[in-house]
């Protein structure tokens, strides 16, 4: 059991109704944000009773945190079910009503929340608030833990409380490695595992080992995974042959007509050591960890990443006293990035390379303090550094020119830095309401140095301009949040949350400055194969958001579950793309409505709406047969440009996710339907692409007892050829250079039909 300081545990007077577990202090006076009675991963059904006490084992006051009724948390048991197989962590959202995958590269792919994606969102690896270091985002935050190292998500897709944000206008996702491991009193503990996973449709294979020593008090654990695939094909061939046959010149590796280029992945490399000190209600951990890339390949980009270097230090402190709790993070992060062409988009090497480095320095502080016996004061802070430097050697062997002959500066001493602090209350008021209300403010001041192209050439007039403007600018941004919930009975609730949230233009969207296309279309962060140029005169977004959630349920949910959440949100300044206007843009980028086009970021204003269902009930329960539950998730966004009519880019259609459970001793098995259809909402100033409509069917099974586990999957069964809506352009393959060469309005295709099989031991 937690260790509870005794002066905010009697101070506290807790209603049972809400109360399934004793936590730290915190969190049972986190009441409002309780879901593990309300969200469980939502079909444990039966073991949900099992699995409440399961979060008492945990490390004392380490979930400072759960989620409000609009959002999930996915417990270790859930994550281990897919972990094994998956290249990926973000794939491990994908059971999180609400929540969509934009395409990248092969452990790159980002996450949107109600339609709202990227650095929109507040993503967070172990509490370390990261950005990507890259002209394309590929070094996306979840792309540096390995889905085998994750224990736990909690997602925040309505409201997320201010505690939690800032900076950020859309929902919050906080990846968490496992739980440090302590031996019971006066003995010792050596664990670890050992395990190997294998993907049939582009070879894909890769291991991983962890060891693991602890007492009652210290704990240490090595972990390392290493991955890597060749290109994944979709079910049948996409590519006609002379379309094609022109854009694949002389020496570029050949592709299947199936084969989707520029998809692979090798030596991906993930360490990490993790420490941890606990005693008499103090935990202190310290995580360090490195990840290398040495090649992910990126087909709905114009580049690769050819290598990655990724250092963390991550120190985390928390601790119980008699006044409350008090929570400490303190990190850095180094990353060395590069990129360049795969040999199906080049025959020599280097072809174009480009070159990043950034530096975060972030961390926290936040003290919660139960008063007046009903509620609960949060108060804090927290910060973040960010520098980056982003530049393009010059091409040897070639004149002055496009690519010759000094360093072209993309993004010189760019600099990010944020401060923030916050308030928050929440009240239990009586046994049906609870409340929490918070404000936050946020301080960015923004900066980057005089920039340079090739040569003079193509690029002075631009870098005159950028140059001649000052580049820094300092933004006060005010936040706050709105929560009321109401629990009627136990076995129903209602919340209602409101919000009004911001986020300041990042270092991507403010400072590329160049027109000339081929650097243009080196800036993209979405995926759409268009060329982007910067803009420093842009303003915070500001997001007013209204979410209802409702959650009914049998009183012990062991029988069934539904839950029904609905948002609006209206987004001033939003930071939307418009057609580039200058004359090295080219007279025709302002009409084409066929090809790849040369946008400006601007803000305009944006209303994003939807629904998300999620329901599960359990249709039998038997000893010998087992227990047979059906969930399902379905989930609708729009998104309009208020100012142009337009929609939104990467907009997911209505879908849904239907499931069949079966568990019976150690096995679980799972028969998926994953339903999308057409995608007509497209963005016309980003010449988007429609999508059809499909139908997946997946197989699922595993084995897990205490020394093994196996899983088995046959993902796309049917092998069926489909287009995400959120897959973005395809030009993983051809002279990816220029705007003109690629064929225009190809998606990147799905991934056929792919037999998995993940084998672990545990010691
Ligand atoms: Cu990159």
């Amino acid at each position: 059991m937690p260790r509870l300081s005794s002066g905010a545990v009697t101070h506290m007077k807790t209603h049972s109704k809400y109360q399934p577990v004793k936590l730290s202090a915190s969190v049972q006076l986190s009441v409002i944000f309780l879901t593990l009675a309300s969200s469980p991963s939502y079909a444990d059904t039966a073991e949900v009773s099992a699995a409440l006490d399961i979060p008492v084992v945990e490390v004392e006051g380490v979930r400072a945190h759960s989620v409000p009724l609009s959002g999930k948390e996915i417990s270790e048991r859930d994550i281990k079910t897919r972990s094994s197989t998956t290249l990926d962590t973000t794939r491990l959202l994908e059971d999180i009503p609400g929540l969509t995958v934009n395409e990248a590269g092969a452990i790159s792919a980002l996450p949107a929340i109600h339609g709202l994606a990227d650095e929109r969102l507040k993503i967070q690896v172990d509490g370390m608030d990261l950005s990507a270091a890259c002209p394309n985002h590929m070094n996306s935050i979840l792309s540096y833990i390995n889905p085998v190292k994750v224990g736990s998500v909690k997602a925040f897709t309505g409201i997320t409380p201010v505690s939690e944000g800032g900076d950020s206008i859309g929902g919050t996702i906080q990846v968490s490695s496992l739980s440090p491991v302590f031996a019971e009193v006066g003995k010792q503990l050596i664990n670890g595992s050992v395990g190997t996973f294998y993907r049939s449709n582009g070879y894909a294979h890769g291991w991983n080992a962890s060891a693991g020593f602890a007492t009652d008090q210290l704990s240490f654990q090595y972990s390392e995974s290493h991955l890597s695939s060749s290109n994944y094909r979709a079910a049948k061939n996409f590519k006609d042959a002379s379309t094609w046959a022109p854009v694949l010149r002389n020496g570029l590796e050949k592709t299947d007509l199936d084969e989707v280029g520029s998809s692979s992945i090798s030596g991906s490399v993930n360490k990490s050591l993790d420490m941890a000190f606990k005693r008499d209600g103090h935990l202190f951990q310290l995580g360090i960890s490195q990840q290398s890339v040495g090649f992910e390949g990126f087909p709905n980009q114009r580049m690769d990443m050819t290598n990655n270097e990724n250092t963390s230090f991550n120190f985390r402190y928390t601790g119980l006293f008699d006044w409350g709790d008090l929570n400490l993070k303190l990190f850095r992060q180094r990353v060395k990035h590069a990129m360049d062409m795969s040999y199906e988009r080049s025959y020599a090497m280097p072809a174009m390379p480009m070159l990043s480095e950034s530096q975060t320095e972030g961390g926290s502080l936040t003290a919660s303090l139960p008063f007046l016996n009903d509620h609960l004061f949060k108060v804090g802070g927290d910060f973040k550094l960010y520098k980056l430097d982003d530049w393009w050697p010059p091409v040897q062997g070639m004149g002055p020119g496009a690519m010759c002959c000094n360093n072209f500066w993309n993004v010189r001493n760019g600099k990010r830095d944020r401060v923030g602090i916050f308030a928050e209350v929440e009240s239990n008021w009586t046994e049906d309401w609870v409340t929490s209300l918070g404000v936050r403010t946020d301080m960015i001041n923004a900066d980057a140095g005089k920039v340079q192209g090739y040569s003079a050439g193509l690029y002075q007039t631009d870098a005159n301009t950028f140059n001649a403007k000052s580049q820094g600018r300092r933004d006060q941004n005010y936040d706050w949040t709105a929560l009321a919930r109401y629990t009627p009975d136990r076995t129903q609730s209602y919340e209602l949350g409101l919000a009004r949230k911001s986020r300041s233009p990042s270092v991507y969207e403010l400072y590329p400055w160049s027109s000339f296309t081929m650097a243009a279309l080196m800036n993209n962060l979405v995926g759409d194969g268009n060329a982007y140029i910067g803009n420093m005169s842009l303003d915070p977004e500001i997001a007013h958001t209204a979410n209802i959630s409702a959650d009914w349920h049998d009183e012990n949910r062991s029988v069934w579950a539904a839950k029904a959440n609905a948002y609006l949100t209206y987004v001033d300044n939003y930071i939307d793309a418009v057609r580039c206007t200058l004359a090295s843009c080219g007279a025709a980028n302002t009409t084409k409505t066929n090809g790849f086009v040369t946008l400006q970021y601007e803000n305009h204003a944006a209303k994003l709406y939807g629904l998300d269902l999620s329901a599960y009930r359990v249709l039998a329960n038997d000893g010998q047969l087992g227990q047979w539950t059906a969930k399902s998730m379905i989930g609708y966004v729009r998104g309009e440009n208020t100012r142009t009519g337009d929609n939104l880019y990467h907009i997911m259609p209505l879908n849904g996710r239907f499931t069949l459970e079966h568990k019976l001793g150690g096995w679980t098995s799972q028969a998926e339907v994953q339903m999308v259809s057409a995608k007509t909402h497209v963005s016309a100033v980003r010449n988007e692409t429609e999508t059809d409509g499909y139908g997946l069917l997946n197989l699922r099974t595993s084995y897990s007892n205490k020394f093994m586990k196996v899983d088995l999957s046959l993902e796309n069964a049917l092998n069926k050829l489909y287009y995400s809506p959120l897959g973005g352009a395809y030009l993983g393959q051809g002279f990816s250079m220029t705007s003109g060469i690629i064929p225009w309005g190809i998606n990147v295709p799905g991934m056929g039909r792919s037999a998995n099989v993940a084998v672990t031991f545990f010691y």
